[in-house]
């Protein structure tokens, strides 16, 4: 029975077990959580504790959290791990992994979320502690990128992290040129994050902040 991943292809953290995937090149059957797929909304209800996608299902194996569904995903596949086999490189991946998913997705998503309610309901103060919380972020991940990836010259699991947090991240509050956008232009020619933001593409004109004429 093949791998189910449920998801939407827009949802930044779904992007991150796409990419780890698309690098380990494991097949996997696509389960899409909208409106038009409601026996899909009912199992994702299932299978996260808020509905939150990812999740992924292989036979009695039931994973949520997309860090959990990608170490599955790393288990599995033939090419380099995403989760290095070196402990002190291991835990540094975990720890950027954390870094852009707290700290770079986080208050993205909360500056989207406050895009998506009526006008006179948006939290101006969020969005601007979300956008102060993003430029610490920037500087601090600027001082440490300074190789192809985030661990290195080596692919990892922090990489699928980064590629949406970014991606995403660049669109609601600009990355400043320099180290950590040459290293998002990177990511966005790595061959799986390529594929993963073109499959997301269709669904570009749901952004709500209206999404720029630009990846
Ligand atoms: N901690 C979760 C976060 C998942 C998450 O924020 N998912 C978003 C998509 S990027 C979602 O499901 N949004 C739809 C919703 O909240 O209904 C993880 O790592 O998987």
């Amino acid at each position: 029975m093949a791998l189910e991943l449920y998801g939407h292809p827009f949802a930044a953290f779904v992007w991150k077990p796409l990419i780890a995937a698309y690098e380990r090149q494991i097949p996997f059957v696509f389960r899409m959580v909208d409106q038009e797929h409601p026996e899909n909304l009912t199992t994702m209800a299932e299978l996260s504790p808020t509905g939150q996608f990812p999740a992924l299902v292989d036979g009695d194996s039931k994973i949520t959290q997309s860090n959990a569904v990608v170490e599955y995903l790393d288990r599995l596949g033939k090419s380099e791990r995403l989760i290095p086999t070196e402990p002190v490189l291991a835990l540094r991946a975990r720890m950027l992994t954390d870094v852009f998913d707290a700290y770079v997705a986080g208050p993205m998503q909360q500056i989207v979320a406050e895009a998506l309610r009526p006008k006179d309901q948006q939290d101006l103060r969020r969005v601007a502690e979300a956008k102060a919380s993003l430029d610490k972020a920037y500087a601090w991940l600027s001082q440490q990128i300074k190789n192809n990836w985030a661990v290195e010259d080596t692919f990892t699991i922090a990489d699928c992290a980064a590629a949406p947090a970014l991606f995403y991240a660049d669109w609601v509050h600009s990355i400043p040129d320099g180290n950590l956008k040459d290293y998002r232009t990177r990511l966005l020619r790595r061959p799986s994050v390529a594929r993963t933001v073109n499959e997301a593409r269709p669904y570009r004109k749901f952004f709500p902040l209206g999404a720029p004429d630009r990846d």
